[in-house]
């Protein structure tokens, strides 16, 4: 895989980049990894490559001719027209399905934006795909295109070793990681969960099922509808729902009065 990023920072990807699980694939080669100053192709003495909005307003505007001759340069230094990113709040949100489609591909542009965004007429003209990572504002584009290739190279081959590759398999099927502990045994006064001490292998794969399902529900709801569960597992969500249910039934009832009872008393009352 081989990302171009197209950015006026090409110092913060580059840095940004280079440590860790992504910075070791680099190293190895598996990954390539070229920050393209736009400012490099500003084509006047200043590298001034922003200028007034039309039609006024606040802000700058990057201009079109830098981002469309450093995009160009890209092509012809691979030889053909790749998918070209641009990162904006207005895109599509990044998901784990755009993850896998996106490590398909053999290079990949990063268009990276600042100011009040980039000249229309060359978007039209370069961009294949519109992403956000989500719906807050950043001051630009170089912080989303890191995250969009650190969650890409994880699908390429070579990147994650085996072991990382298998602990990632383990919490695929839409279910959050169980809990993870390590030594000591007590810390604080709190234990870790017997079980994990138990030395029984089959047993301990169990309780970490179950608690995927109960984290998962506890936390992300919404993704059990797309989760595989076995016919045992989906008697143990049964059973967690239940349980809540008569927890929440027993909150209502306090002494033998409703909740709602107490609340309408505790109501102000004219006098
Ligand atoms: Cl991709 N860019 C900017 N500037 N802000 C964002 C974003 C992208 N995604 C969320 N917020």
């Amino acid at each position: 895989m081989h990302y171009h990023v197209l950015t006026l920072f090409p110092e913060m990807i580059e840095q940004g980049l280079h440590t860790s699980i992504i910075g070791r694939a680099i190293e190895a080669g598996i990954i390539t990894l070229s920050a393209v100053n736009i400012r490099d192709y500003a084509g006047n003495r200043y590298g001034k490559v922003d200028d007034y909005p039309y039609g006024g307003g606040a802000g700058m505007v990057m201009q079109a001719e830098p981002v469309y001759q450093a995009c160009r340069a890209v092509e012809d230094t691979i030889g053909r027209k790749p998918r070209v990113i641009y990162l904006t709040p207005q895109g599509q949100t990044f998901s784990q399905t755009m993850v896998e489609d996106f490590a398909k591909e053999e290079d990949l542009v990063f268009l990276c934006g600042h100011y009040e965004g980039i000249d229309e007429r060359v978007l039209e003209e370069v961009v294949t795909d519109y992403v956000s990572i989500g719906d807050y504002v950043l001051t630009g584009g170089e912080l989303p295109a890191m995250v969009m290739i650190d969650a890409i190279s994880r699908f390429v081959p070579g990147v994650l070793s085996n072991e990382e590759s298998a602990q990632f398999e383990s919490f695929q099927d839409n279910l959050l990681e169980y809990p993870q502990y390590s030594r000591p045994s007590v810390w604080r006064g709190k234990e870790v969960p017997p079980i994990l001490l138990s030395g029984h292998h089959a047993n301990v794969e169990i309780w970490r099922r179950q608690q995927s399902i109960l984290r998962t529900w506890q936390r992300r709801p919404e993704l059990l509808a797309d989760a595989k569960l076995t016919k045992k597992e989906q008697q143990y969500l049964e059973k967690i729902r239940q349980e809540e249910q008569e927890k929440e039934e027993g909150r209502k009832t306090v002494c033998g009065r409703t909740a709602d009872a107490d609340r309408k008393e505790d109501e102000p009352h004219e006098s």
